[in-house]
Parts: structure tokens; C-alpha cells; sequence
């Protein structure tokens, strides 16, 4: 922020709110829906818990196709991010590596991944299985990444899931790449687990 001073110098002031990288933000809150204790460090086990407790959010059997499918998306994530960000596997994922395996590979070589979960979530919330999510399907994924009831109804707006739309298979994949590439904080993807 610029502000004038009496002897028409400008002065810089510095900013009240700190800078943000928006993704690094994004990434780190997808990490923390799977570090339950918040101590920045997981398991392959907390991962595995994770497909569980996401399948329990739905109702469904994690021994069924969609929550089969859910867990073969997590590992292959788990398997990505520890080959490419450690020189050895020490059978742990810290916030840190995984944020920056996420900002710093290029989109190219990590898009797989990402739209490989989306389409796995996108199962997984797909109750009815008519190839769509309904408000009532997103607002199911959106309780289950913590999403707090205050926010519900503008994150819904923002996703542009009001008056009756509904989210198809590959506008959903479209979100779920900005939500890991924008760096817009107010782009609709960057809302995908609330606000930012
Ligand atoms: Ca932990
Ligand atoms: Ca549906």
C-alpha cells in the first residue's frame, strides 16, 4: 500500500496481511484433512484411515468398487509424492514435502494424480450414480472435508451449484485442477474445500 506523506514523498507502507501462496494454502489443507493430529507428519496408515473415514461420510462399504477405487487413488498419491520427495522411503509424509511436491512439480508430471483423486472422489460423492454431483452429493463432500456450516452456502455459490445445476464428471475435474494449479484464490477450483 502507497500513502502520501506532507512533503508529497511516498512512502511504502507494508501490507497488514501477509503474502500468501494461495496453493501452498490449497495443498496444505488438503495434507491436514489426513493429519488428524495436525503434528505435519503421516503415515501411510493415517492415508489408509483417510479412504476409511471418507467412505464412512458416505455410507459406503471401503471393501466396495468406489471406496476400492478411492483407496488405489490414495496410494498411488502416497507412492508419488514419498518416491519423488525423499531419496529414501522413510514410511513418512511431512505437510512440508507434500506441499511442495504438489508446487513445486510441474503440472504436466503431477495432473495424472490429481485428476486420478478426482475421479475417485467424484465416485465415491456420485450416490445416485446418474454422472453428476447434486447439491446434495457436493454439500455431503464438502461436511466431509470440514467445510463449516457458515461457509456451505457461499462455497456452494462460488463452486456455481445453485438453482438446480449440477456438477458433471469433468467439470468437476476442471475444479479440482484449479484447486491444485490456480493461483487465484477466488477462482471457483479454490473452493473446492471452502474458503481459502
Ligand atoms: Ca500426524
Ligand atoms: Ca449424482
Amino acid at each position: 500500500m502507497r500513502t502520501m506523506t506532507g512533503s508529497n514523498t511516498v512512502t511504502e507502507v507494508p501490507s497488514l496481511e501477509p503474502t500468501r501462496d494461495v496453493r501452498a494454502v490449497k495443498i496444505g489443507k488438503e495434507f491436514d484433512h489426513v493429519d488428524t493430529d495436525r503434528d505435519n507428519i503421516t503415515s501411510l496408515e493415517d492415508w489408509d484411515e483417510f479412504v476409511d473415514y471418507m467412505c464412512s461420510q458416505f455410507d459406503v462399504d471401503s471393501g466396495s468398487p468406489a471406496g476400492l477405487r478411492l483407496h488405489e487413488s490414495v496410494r498411488r498419491r502416497w507412492q508419488a509424492v514419498t518416491r519423488s520427495v525423499q531419496g529414501q522411503d522413510d514410511h513418512k509424509l511431512t505437510r512440508g514435502e507434500y506441499v511442495s511436491y504438489f508446487c513445486e512439480t510441474p503440472p504436466s508430471a503431477c495432473a495424472d494424480l490429481v485428476l486420478d483423486h478426482a475421479d475417485a472422489v467424484f465416485v465415491l460423492c456420485d450416490r445416485d450414480a446418474d454422472g453428476h454431483l447434486n447439491r446434495q452429493e457436493f454439500v455431503a463432500l464438502l461436511r466431509a472435508y470440514g467445510v463449516r456450516e457458515a461457509e456451505l452456502a457461499e462455497t456452494m455459490n462460488r463452486i456455481g451449484l445453485r438453482d438446480g445445476r449440477v456438477l458433471s464428471k469433468a467439470r468437476y475435474a476442471d475444479l479440482a485442477m484449479n484447486f491444485c494449479f490456480s493461483t487465484d484464490a477466488l477462482t471457483p477450483g479454490s473452493w473446492l474445500m471452502g474458503r481459502v
